[in-house]
């Protein structure tokens, strides 16, 4: 019997452990860490972790290719037969990295009878959600943390959009706007949505009954309401933690307007098995290069290994289209097997002077950032970054190319 697109999704729906509490006991989710680059600073977030709006920080994953993402499926398949859903949610954003679309191909292809879930900061997901619908995803997480710019410009740094980094209100004004056209669309081609948000007492605590309206009249099916956790070094890392009861208290306020989740574990950007029984570690070592070295291997090591990062001066992962000196960010890639693997972003300080003192420490900074990378691809460079990074004994490359044609040529000439 052929079942409907209202049954399929029912069927999705009652096995997905995160959107039905009654499935979360018996129903596993595996996360696949395909995502690196992030597009925006949320600041409670340290780059070096896990995407805290829907993984818990402290714990770096290792970033998988999509081939090896969907060979670990198959892998942790056999062995976890409830697994049911198959979730991208970093440790970066989703959707400011190619890798996630590629994964959730492959997934369709080899995997069609598991669900596809993905966790967003919606930046990108206006101009998306038909590709996702396509590709069979119907659960979109959405993290959006205000509906207001003056309280959202409090929460994000700073927003990469369209080549350009906005901040303050106008930086959250776009993001906010985007994520509720996102949301909005995602609805109308019968996706569920859920929200997610990060609960900031002082900074939009007061806010989130008023956000939680806001989006449910979007049409969102189910809203997450996490808890800080301050990690330290980062803008909100004096802030502290709403206590259980605060957050018990505004789950319960809010669930007069909506549907409200409650058994949300914070898991981890390659979480793997039941909500309450995260078995990545047991899985730890088939990935990246672990089944064929026999151990897990960081992604930093991995790049050693071969034939050296490259970094890429890109605004949108897409084409080699900054100089040095004014890129937002640096793509960081590693060869692995000689396919090129986007192992991090390296966000730059776009407020720096950009002579003097204080301009030369700027050079000094980026460059220390780039430390383990042999070549750095950039689309023009000034003499003072090109002395230092020479003097570094890195090699330049100068290029206005699609970002992999540039790293394909750069890694055929590499002779490192
Ligand atoms: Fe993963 Fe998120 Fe999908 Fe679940 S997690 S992408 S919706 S499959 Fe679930 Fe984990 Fe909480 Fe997320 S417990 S952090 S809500
Ligand atoms: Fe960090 Fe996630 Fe925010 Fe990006 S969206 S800055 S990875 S918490």
């Amino acid at each position: 019997m052929t079942l409907t697109p209202e049954e399929v999704l029912q069927e999705a729906l009652r096995t997905h452990p995160c959107y039905n509490e009654a499935a979360h006991r018996e129903f596993a989710r595996m996360h696949l860490p395909v995502a690196p680059a992030c597009n925006i600073q949320c600041n409670y977030c340290d780059r070096r972790y896990d995407c805290c709006n829907e993984s818990r920080p402290g714990v770096t994953s290792e970033v998988l290719s999509p081939q090896a993402a969907a060979d670990k499926v198959a892998y942790v398949r056999e062995r976890i037969p409830a697994l049911s859903v198959i979730g991208i949610a970093g440790p970066g954003d989703p959707l400011a990295n190619k890798a996630t679309f590629e994964t959730m191909e492959l997934i369709r292809e080899r995997f069609p009878d598991l669900t596809l879930c993905l966790s967003t900061n919606g930046l990108m997901l206006p101009g998306n959600e038909q590709r996702l619908f396509d590709l069979g995803v119907r659960f979109v997480t959405v993290t959006m943390n205000a509906d207001d710019p003056d309280i959202g410009a409090e929460v994000y740094e700073y927003v990469n959009f369209d080549g350009r980094r906005y901040t303050g209100r106008e930086g959250a004004g776009i993001l906010i706007g985007r994520q509720k056209e996102g949301i909005g669309r995602c609805v109308e081609l019968g996706m569920m949505v859920k929200v997610n948000i990060v609960m900031i007492p002082g900074v939009n605590d007061a806010h989130i009954p008023d956000l939680v309206r806001s989006v449910k009249a979007l049409g969102v099916y189910i809203i997450n309401i996490l808890p800080l956790i301050p990690v330290e070094g980062t803008r909100f890392g004096e802030l502290r933690a709403p206590t259980s009861r605060e957050r018990k208290d505004l789950i319960d306020r809010c669930s007069v307007d909506a549907r409200m989740m409650r058994h949300c574990k914070q898991c981890r950007a390659d979480a793997i098995g039941l909500l309450g029984d995260d078995r990545s570690a047991e899985f730890a070592h088939i990935g990246a290069c672990g089944d064929r070295c026999g151990g897990p291997v960081p992604a930093a090591d991995v790049a050693l290994a071969g034939t050296g990062p490259i970094a890429v001066a890109t605004s949108d992962g897409e084409r080699v289209d900054a100089g040095f000196g004014n890129t937002l960010r640096f793509d960081v890639y590693a060869t692995d097997a000689d396919v090129p693997r986007l192992i991090r972003t390296v966000d730059v300080n776009t407020d720096a002077a950009v002579a003097g003192e204080e301009h030369q420490a700027h050079i000094a900074a980026i460059i220390a950032e780039l430390e383990d990378c042999g070549t750095v691809i950039v689309r023009e460079i000034g003499p003072l970054p090109r002395s230092l990074l020479e003097a570094a004994g890195k090699r330049i490359v100068i290029s206005d190319r699609g970002v992999s044609e540039a790293l394909d040529s750069a890694t055929a000439s590499q002779s490192i």
